[in-house]
């Protein structure tokens, strides 16, 4: 897959078996990698069973946007809207993956991961977003999946990352109304039954905050599909309330349609909370904002109760809640995944919450997009405060996204020397080895993402991949960042 032009970058790096045996280095190199692959033991705070892999969204990749059946999305539509999407970009094409999956699925192998979480697209598989099945779309997830497995690659599938049916948003209104909650407990026993011998890992939804939040603006268009205006937060809160609903009710339909029992998450974008400083005061003001700032989404789906500051600070608009509704929305869960790519500091403050959030200051370091201001503590408090603030030490955690936007742009060859990429990665890694090494229960690590990809409202122009992708000619070029992980999977530790 990579030019010849970045074999000096291979050797420097290492590099795996695949690539050796595939000859892809000059000889002198391949003996001094086998020297070198002989010394490094898998040594790591890292055990061989971690789960190393790579996340994407069927939207964000796949492409063939109207083809084989697929009814649009809701993405689909919102991208076709004037001065929405940067460049005026759209997902039609994105990065084919829905053709050429099999050459990433060996990218994939190449990178050494054993781990690739993908999302389904509900409007591929189910085009009116009820009733009538799209085979082939069905066939789609089929062939992926077992290609996956023939290259010893375990799927982790998403439901629902963000590409609603439009069927329903013009049925009615989507997650604004609680009809969402059944229909898409129907689409999730239909995944269980059909993908469920195939597939063992399921998350349910990717980060309810982020679909419930910028899409619908108060008095305004939202900014993201759909795009809808509200009139009142408690709009708002009624959407949230049925996305935690549509969770609780997918993790009982996954357990009972799945031919064998499923491991069962989701995805969530909870805050980390980061104390200032790490003393008996500064952790627990950390816990109570970790409770109260999380406690419309995190909390109830963990523990089945809103948070009561939370209840508080939202008083004038709170959801109607039926009875019964809080044990749906609090299920079980088998793990955790939780995408971090930043925190907010906490201090402890005389204030009644007993906390005071630190503010962003103008030049404190941001990884190349607005809101990714640099906090490598916050993946270890990600994980340590599950277990210190919701009492939940033993639920597992898996990181099921870290990223970071690219600063530097490819040469004329495609490559990209992304250092500042392996910078945060490698000190959000040292920070999750942490939490490992304290005796955590963090299971797995999925960098967001294989390859470049549609970023949604910034369109094409903000990368997030260990792969460049050039989209005139969706060829694909391993970063050096792609090198990076290959090194931290082959040896379990942090290179
Ligand atoms: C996540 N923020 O989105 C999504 O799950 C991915 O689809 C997306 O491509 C990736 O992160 C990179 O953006 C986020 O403002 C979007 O804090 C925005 C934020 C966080 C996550």
């Amino acid at each position: 897959m990579s030019p010849p032009t970045s074999l000096s970058r291979r050797s420097f790096l290492g590099t795996t078996a695949a690539a050796l045996a595939s000859g892809m280095l000059p000889h002198s190199a391949k003996a001094k990698e086998t020297a070198s692959q002989q010394g490094a033991k898998h040594g790591g705070i890292f055990p061989k069973d971690f789960q190393w892999g790579t996340a994407t969204a069927a939207y964000q990749i796949e492409g063939a946007a109207a083809v084989d059946g697929k009814g649009p999305s809701i993405w689909d539509a919102f991208s076709k809207k004037r001065g929405v999407i940067k460049n005026g970009d759209n997902a039609e094409i994105a990065c084919d993956f829905y053709n050429r999956y099999p050459d990433d699925v060996k990218l994939m192998a190449e990178l050494g991961v054993k781990h690739f979480r993908f999302s389904i697209s509900w409007p591929r598989v189910l085009p009116e977003g009820t009733g009538k099945v799209n085979a082939k779309g069905l066939d789609f997830y089929k062939k992926l999946t077992d290609t996956l497995l023939a290259h010893g690659i375990t799927s982790h599938a998403t439901l629902y990352h963000w590409d609603l049916p439009q069927a329903l948003q013009d049925r009615y209104a989507g997650w604004q109304n609680r009809q969402v909650v059944e229909d898409f407990g129907a689409y999730a026993t239909l995944m269980g039954k059909e993908l469920g011998d195939r597939i063992h890992y399921w998350m349910t939804l990717n980060e309810i905050a982020s679909f419930t939040g910028g899409p619908y603006g108060i008095g305004k268009a939202g900014t993201a599909a759909p795009g809808v205006t509200l009139s009142s937060e408690k709009e708002r809160s009624q959407i949230i309330h049925n996305a935690l609903l549509a969770h609780g009710t997918a993790c009982m339909a996954l357990r009972a349609s799945c031919l064998k029992k499923p491991s069962v998450s989701l995805a969530e974008n909870y805050w980390p909370l980061v104390p200032v400083v790490a003393t008996e005061a500064g952790v627990g003001a950390a816990c109570k904002a970790f409770r109260r700032e999380n406690g419309g989404k995190l909390i109830p789906i963990l523990t089945g109760s809103y948070d009561q500051g939370w209840l508080e600070d939202h008083k004038d608009s709170l959801p109607d809640i039926l009875p019964g509704d809080m044990k749906i929305i609090h299920q079980p869960l088998d793990a955790l995944g939780c995408n971090c790519y930043t925190g907010k500091y906490v201090t402890p403050s005389d204030d009644p919450k007993g906390y005071e959030l630190i503010p962003w200051f103008p030049n404190f370091p941001v990884g190349n997009t607005s809101w990714l201001h640099i906090v490598p503590e916050s993946i270890y408090w990600a994980v340590r405060l599950v277990g210190e603030a919701v009492h939940l030490p033993d639920l597992p955690i898996f990181i099921s996204e870290n990223g970071y936007a690219d600063g530097t742009v490819a040469n004329s060859a495609g490559l990209v020397n992304d250092i500042d990429r392996i910078m945060y990665f490698r000190a959000y890694l040292t920070q999750l080895a942490r939490a490992k090494s304290e005796g955590m229960p963090v299971i797995g690590y999925f960098p967001w993402s294989l390859m470049d990809n549609f970023e949604w409202n910034d369109g094409f122009s903000t990368r997030f991949g260990l792969v460049h992708v050039d989209y005139a000619t969706l060829k694909r070029t391993p970063k050096l960042s792609y090198n990076w992980y290959q090194e931290v999977i082959r040896t379990g530790s942090i290179v």
